[in-house]
């Protein structure tokens, strides 16, 4: 038998993610990584990793925060995995393949394929996986594009007996995907609302630019939002506009409303390219840094202009520790062993005053895995 010797940084991620998120949102705080044992609990409100079977207590995280679980697994595995990204050439999911490709490495004897779609679009990302079940590999990870078309070409890979592992976003259909493994989506969108609320001083018109409905992520980033910043008596939200993805049409959406909404005091960007066409849009109108930003993500860009004072908070995921535990769990249902059905990892929050901080800054998402 083979363990999976845990190449992170187990302990300090989960304290890093909840004390940086103590610095915005108490009720961010809350979202310290979850695995949930199959139908027990509600999400979030249960770390039990260390009771599903494989697994053996890591025992060095704080209370309510869980690290990767160490798993074993037989040494004369020989699995073929292919890993279908949301998009490509997103630092996102380069991170997350990182994860998948070193989770292969330390399990071993497991084939990794890597495929996607050019744009966030199920009607290019849907023949991609007709083409991968025609391959039959013995498992599928999968961030879907959408939460309604996606289903199809995931409900006939279960149909052929692959293993189909949700990464990051999910499908509606619940009966699609063994194990589902994405952050706290809605947290995130609430501690977005909260450092938001805190950087305009708790009052003006608030808007949030994300990607395009049925994205199952963004959709609860924006709806965490949207409830959290309604608690504020004195800020006013002036609604949701669409980038499609495109950081060129988050720049644009920016111009427009700030010729409709000249005092607009803050914007929410639900994720890495809309959040990075947002900045880009300020700096045109040259209200950056007036206008305070939070957006979703860390890719290299969003980084920098975190460091330059273009935009002031970045919400950042773990998608490293996202692809290292759906190959896991990827294995454990081909081996016929038990599986987490629901895993949830949490946030960390990145501020200008915080980004050189080493806890921080390993959380950037990267470009490539050699880096
Ligand atoms: O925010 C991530 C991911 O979580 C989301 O589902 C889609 O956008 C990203 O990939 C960032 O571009």
């Amino acid at each position: 038998m083979r363990k999976t010797p845990i190449r992170r940084r187990a302990a300090i991620t989960a304290a890093v993610g909840m004390a940086s998120i103590a610095v915005f949102a108490g009720a961010a705080g809350a979202s310290g990584d979850t695995t949930e044992p199959p139908s027990t609990e509600a999400a979030g409100t249960e770390a039990a990793g260390t009771e599903a079977a494989g697994t053996e207590a890591a025992g060095t995280e704080p209370a309510g925060t869980e690290a990767i679980p160490e798993l074993t697994f037989p040494d004369d595995l020989d699995l073929d995995l292919t890993f279908v990204q949301g998009v490509i050439g997103d630092e996102f999911y380069i991170s997350m393949e990182c994860g998948v490709q070193d989770a292969a490495a330390d399990i071993g004897g497991i084939t990794v394929d890597v495929q996607g779609p050019d744009s966030f679009d199920a009607t290019l990302q849907n023949p991609i996986l007709d083409s991968v079940i025609a391959s039959g590999p013995d498992a599928i990870l999968v961030a879907p594009n959408d939460v309604e078309a996606s289903a199809g070409p995931l409900q006939r890979a279960q149909d052929e007996g692959i293993q189909v592992v949700l990464v990051d976003t999910v499908v509606n259909d619940e009966s699609i995907g063994v194990s589902r493994i994405a952050s706290d989506n809605f947290g995130g969108g609430v501690a977005a609302a909260d450092a938001l609320a805190e950087l305009i001083g708790e009052e003006g018109e608030v808007m949030v630019i994300n990607v395009k409905p049925g994205i199952s992520t963004t959709d609860l980033r924006q709806q965490g939002f949207e409830e959290q910043i309604a608690t504020y008596p004195d800020i006013e939200y002036i609604g949701v506009e669409f980038s499609q993805n495109e950081p060129a049409t988050a720049a644009e959406i920016v111009t427009a409303t700030l010729a409709a909404h000249p005092d607009l005091a803050g914007i929410f960007a639900t994720n890495l390219f809309s959040a990075q066409g947002t900045a880009t849009g300020l700096l045109q109108a040259g209200k950056q840094g007036e206008v305070p930003i939070v957006g979703f993500d860390a890719g290299p860009a969003q980084v920098e202009q975190l460091q330059a004072g273009d935009v002031q908070a970045l919400v950042m995921q773990k998608p490293y520790d996202i692809g290292y535990q759906g190959v896991q769990q990827a294995v454990l249902a081909v081996l016929g062993e038990e599986v987490t059905p629901e895993i949830q990892t949490d946030f960390v929050v990145a501020t200008a005053d915080n980004m050189e901080d080493p806890e921080i800054s390993q959380y950037f998402y990267k470009a490539s895995c050699d880096e």
